[in-house]
C-alpha cells in the first residue's frame, strides 16, 4: 500500500513539473527581444542572419528600424544631364488627415503634385504621421541609374527619412504612390512633373478625379429613408403619449 502510494505521488509530481520545467528551459532558449532605442536616438542598422530573404533587401538600400531609403543617388549624372543643374528640396507628409478632404479616401499626401526642374538634384524628406507605413514610391526613373526604375523612401511609423536622387532632363511626368495594400487606391498617389510635365495621371486626389467614382447607393435613398425615419419617431411619440394618459387614468379599484 505505501509502495503504491509513493508510486502515485511521483507520478503526480512528474505531471506538475515537467511541463514547468519544459516551459523554464523553453523560455530560456528563447533570444531576448531587443529593446527599442531611447526616444530620439538614432535606431540601429538591421542586421540579418546570413541568407535570410527579405523583401527589397539589396545593394542600394538603407534600412534601419525606422525605415528605408532604395536607390539614392546624390552623385551620377543621368545620361542626358551634362551636370547638375540645381538642388531643390521637397518635404512629403503623409497620413490620414489628409484625405479627409477626399471623399472616399483614407489615406493622402498633404500635396499629391510636386514640380522639380530638368537634371535637378532632389532631396527628399518624408514624414510620416501615421503608425502605419507609408511610403513615397516614384516610378520611371533610368534603370541605369535606378534599379527598378524607382526611387523610393519607407517610413515604418511616426518619423521621417531622407534621401536623394537627381532627375533627367526629360519633360515628364513621374508615378508616385504608396505600395502598401490598398494605400494608394484609398489616395496615397500623386505625381513629380518635370519641366511642367507631360500630362496629368489618373486618379490623383485634390487633382484629377476617379476615373469611375465611387458611387454610394444610399445617398439614393436619402428622402424616404428621412420620410420613414420621421413617421417612425412621429408613431413612437404618439404612442408613448396615449400609453402615459392611459398610465394616468385610475383603476377600477381605485375610482371612487
Ligand atoms: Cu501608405
Amino acid at each position: 500500500m505505501r509502495r503504491a502510494r509513493l508510486a502515485c505521488l511521483c507520478a503526480c509530481l512528474t505531471v506538475v513539473l515537467f511541463p514547468a520545467c519544459q516551459q523554464a528551459a523553453e523560455e530560456e532558449a528563447k533570444p531576448a527581444a531587443a529593446a527599442p532605442p531611447p526616444a530620439g536616438q538614432p535606431t540601429p542598422k538591421l542586421r540579418l542572419p546570413e541568407g535570410q530573404h527579405v523583401h527589397h533587401q539589396h545593394e542600394g538600400m538603407d534600412m534601419d528600424l525606422d525605415g528605408a531609403v532604395m536607390n539614392e543617388n546624390t552623385e551620377k549624372l543621368p545620361q542626358d544631364c551634362p551636370k547638375i543643374a540645381g538642388d531643390v528640396e521637397i518635404t512629403v507628409k503623409a497620413g490620414k488627415k489628409y484625405a479627409r478632404q477626399y471623399p472616399g479616401k483614407m489615406f493622402s499626401y498633404d500635396r499629391n503634385e510636386w514640380e522639380a526642374g530638368p537634371c535637378t538634384r532632389v532631396k527628399l524628406t518624408f514624414i510620416n504621421e501615421d503608425p502605419v507605413r507609408h511610403q513615397w514610391m516614384m516610378h520611371g526613373l533610368p534603370m541605369y541609374l535606378y534599379p527598378q526604375a524607382m526611387f523610393h523612401i519607407e517610413v515604418t511609423g511616426p518619423a521621417q527619412k531622407t534621401g536623394t536622387f537627381i532627375l533627367p532632363s526629360t519633360k515628364r511626368t513621374y508615378f508616385v504612390h504608396c505600395d502598401i495594400a490598398q494605400h494608394m487606391e484609398k489616395g496615397m498617389k500623386g505625381q513629380l512633373k518635370v519641366a511642367g510635365g507631360d500630362g496629368d495621371l489618373l486618379s490623383i486626389p485634390g487633382i484629377v478625379g476617379d476615373r469611375y467614382p465611387d458611387r454610394y447607393e444610399v445617398g439614393d435613398w436619402g428622402w424616404p429613408v428621412a420620410l420613414g425615419a420621421g413617421f417612425a419617431g412621429l408613431l413612437g411619440a404618439g404612442l408613448m403619449f396615449w400609453f402615459g394618459r392611459k398610465a394616468d387614468q385610475p383603476g377600477p379599484s381605485e375610482a371612487p
